[in-house]
């Protein structure tokens, strides 16, 4: 299928390859170009990572790492229970089970490909299926335990490279009047923000609503809702049917989404073109940030090691040169260093009194972090970040 390369990002490593030292051996990269899909309006990165490499036995994320994703996940649970009263439900990419242990007096099953995580699901007796998502798996479910009332699967689906097979296999475990509800980062709203660190490894695919009702149509999906998420920087929460399901109606925000897209140029390759231009440009002023804080002999951290930041840091050739070290929460990453850029990470203990700027690299948490940072906000302590322009605040 024809695809127009409209930015390339120089070269990426794995980002769930927190390193064990800072000066590794045969570290892997690859080339992180964009890709724009004329027919289905796609926007996915050109070349794909091999799925082994990126989820293994050593997957970081933990999806319940912060205070705001744990009740976010607990409220919709409890909004699924209510809405639809499912009597089964199955999650793709069940991660540490922060959403699908809501779900323990009814059929609730896992599946993982990472085994670290899914062992933790397992643990908590939930059925985990350790595997990648395939037509072949969801018909092994099937025979196992039958259809599902609910599919739910958030921050995965992009992560998969075969999305015909995807969504078949989604459509092959769901009831008559089954629902999916997908949750993936917004391309609207990356295009808005100018968070051009939503593509990486991982992100095979930002997903557009145009583009996501061009590719479900031939998997028999319909798009019947959309709810709108701040989470993960600008998120979709986006619920499918099967094509012929009377039972739930379309609602009015679908084509309020549709067109309110198409206003802002989803559909067209000029849109990328100019978000190209942007996203160079914000690269030189982050730098230029940096280098002025540096001249001032400033102490400069990271806040939090996402995979996000990886594109970010990997893309503008920020290192230990401008930033000490990272801070974050999650006791897999502490002691290890960022993939490509092979900055320190230091477990969270408040953010040290000879800092002076603070990188966020999980901006999409900043109403949780600067709650939380208000001793370093009093004392003068500020923050730099990138998105929606690079700034320091
Ligand atoms: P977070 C991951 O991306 C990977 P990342 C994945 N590919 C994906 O799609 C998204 O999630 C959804 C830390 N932190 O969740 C914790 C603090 O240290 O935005 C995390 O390491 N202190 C599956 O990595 C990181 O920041 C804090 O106070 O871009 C947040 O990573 C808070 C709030 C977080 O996603």
């Amino acid at each position: 299928m024809k695809k127009i390369n409209f930015l390339s990002l120089g070269k990426h490593p794995i980002t769930n390859n927190f390193l064990s030292n800072a000066k590794p051996k045969n570290e892997f990269f690859y080339n992180l170009k964009l890709v724009y899909h004329p027919e289905t309006k796609l926007i996915s990165l050109d070349d794909f990572v091999s799925p082994k490499k990126m989820f293994n036995n050593s997957y970081a994320h933990r999806a319940s790492a912060s205070i705001t994703m744990r009740q976010a996940y607990a409220n919709l649970a409890k909004k699924i229970k209510k809405k639809y009263n499912p009597r089964s439900i199955l999650e793709i990419g069940s991660n540490d089970g922060v959403f699908i242990k809501h779900f323990s007096k009814i059929q609730n099953i896992g599946v993982e490909p990472c085994k670290n995580l899914a062992d933790l699901t397992t643990k908590l007796e939930i059925k985990t299926y350790n595997k990648f998502w395939t037509f072949q798996l969801s018909n092994k479910i099937k025979k196992k335990h039958g259809k599902f009332d609910v599919i739910y699967s958030a921050n995965t689906i992009s992560h998969i490279h075969k999305l015909d097979e995807t969504f078949k296999a989604i459509e092959n475990l769901l009831n008559l009047e089954g629902i999916f509800i997908l949750e993936d980062p917004s391309l609207l709203k990356s295009l808005q923000k100018l968070s051009y660190d939503q593509f990486y490894d991982e992100h095979a695919y930002v997903f557009s609503i145009i583009a996501l009702k061009n590719i479900t149509k031939k998997s028999g999906l319909e798009i019947f809702n959309i709810e709108e998420l701040n989470t993960y920087g600008g998120s979709n929460r986006v619920y499918f049917k099967k094509i012929g399901n009377k039972k739930f109606k379309i609602s009015n925000n679908v084509s309020r989404h549709l067109s309110k897209e198409k206003k802002y140029g989803i559909h067209k390759l000029k849109t990328y073109q100019i978000f190209a231009k942007n996203v160079k440009r914000s690269k030189q002023s982050l730098i230029k940030i940096f280098r002025s804080l540096k001249k001032k002999k400033k102490k400069i951290i990271g806040y939090g090691a996402t995979y996000k930041s990886s594109t970010v840091l990997n893309f503008c050739k920020i290192n230990k040169n401008y930033i000490n070290y990272f801070v974050d929460t999650t006791p897999t990453k502490s002691g290890k260093f960022t993939p490509g850029s092979h900055i320190p990470i230091k477990a969270y203990k408040g953010i040290a009194e000879d800092v002076d700027y603070a990188f966020l690299g999980a901006w999409n948490f900043k109403n949780e972090i600067f709650k939380k940072e208000k001793k370093f906000i009093k004392r003068g302590g500020k923050f730099i970040t990138h998105v929606p322009y690079p700034r320091i605040i």
